[in-house]
């Protein structure tokens, strides 16, 4: 059984999606990775959100670009929560999808993050804080890697000023 599906238009998407997979990987959290594609595939993405859904699954975090209509296609045959990540692709460098995946109309709702690099990584940790929500000891790791965040900028804050001290 795997807590949360990374699912993504095309294997193009992997590049950014890899970030969502260490990310969680990173917070022990179990996950599966799907290619299928609203527009290319769509009895197969269908079929896998289901099965997600009936094997114990608790989030959706899906990455596509351009058209990018795979979020909402998910959220409109599952009840969990699904996160939508823009890919940086195609001639618009991910505004389109960024739009695309945002702007989902009332009552289907994506939970949009940031375009790329970035909004992979912010996928998986949404995705767990959804997960702490009735897991403590995943609480407690998310805490520690939220401390570690700090005293990294912390410690580059005393290097830079000791660096520039006059
Ligand atoms: C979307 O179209 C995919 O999510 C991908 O980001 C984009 C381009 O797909 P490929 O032409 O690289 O397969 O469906």
């Amino acid at each position: 059984m795997s807590l949360v599906a990374i699912m993504m238009g095309s294997a193009s998407d992997w590049e950014t999606m890899q970030h969502t997979a260490a990310a969680l990987e990173a917070l022990s959290i179990s996950y599966q990775v799907k290619i299928a594609s609203a527009h290319r595939t769509p009895e197969a993405a269908r079929e896998f959100v289901q099965i997600h859904e009936s094997t114990g699954g608790r989030v959706f975090i899906v990455g596509a670009g351009l058209a990018a209509h795979l979020g909402g296609f998910v959220a409109a045959h599952t009840l969990l929560p699904v996160i939508g990540v823009p890919m940086a692709a195609g001639p618009l460098n991910g505004m389109d999808a960024l739009l695309s995946t945002v702007q989902m109309p009332g009552g289907i709702p994506v939970a949009t993050t940031s375009i790329g690099k970035a909004g992979a990584k912010n996928a998986a940790i949404l995705a767990a804080q959804m997960l702490a929500l009735s897991d403590a000891a995943l609480a407690e790791r998310l805490a520690t890697s939220r401390a570690a965040q700090c005293a990294q900028v912390v410690q580059a804050d005393s290097e830079l000023a000791s660096n520039f001290c006059v």
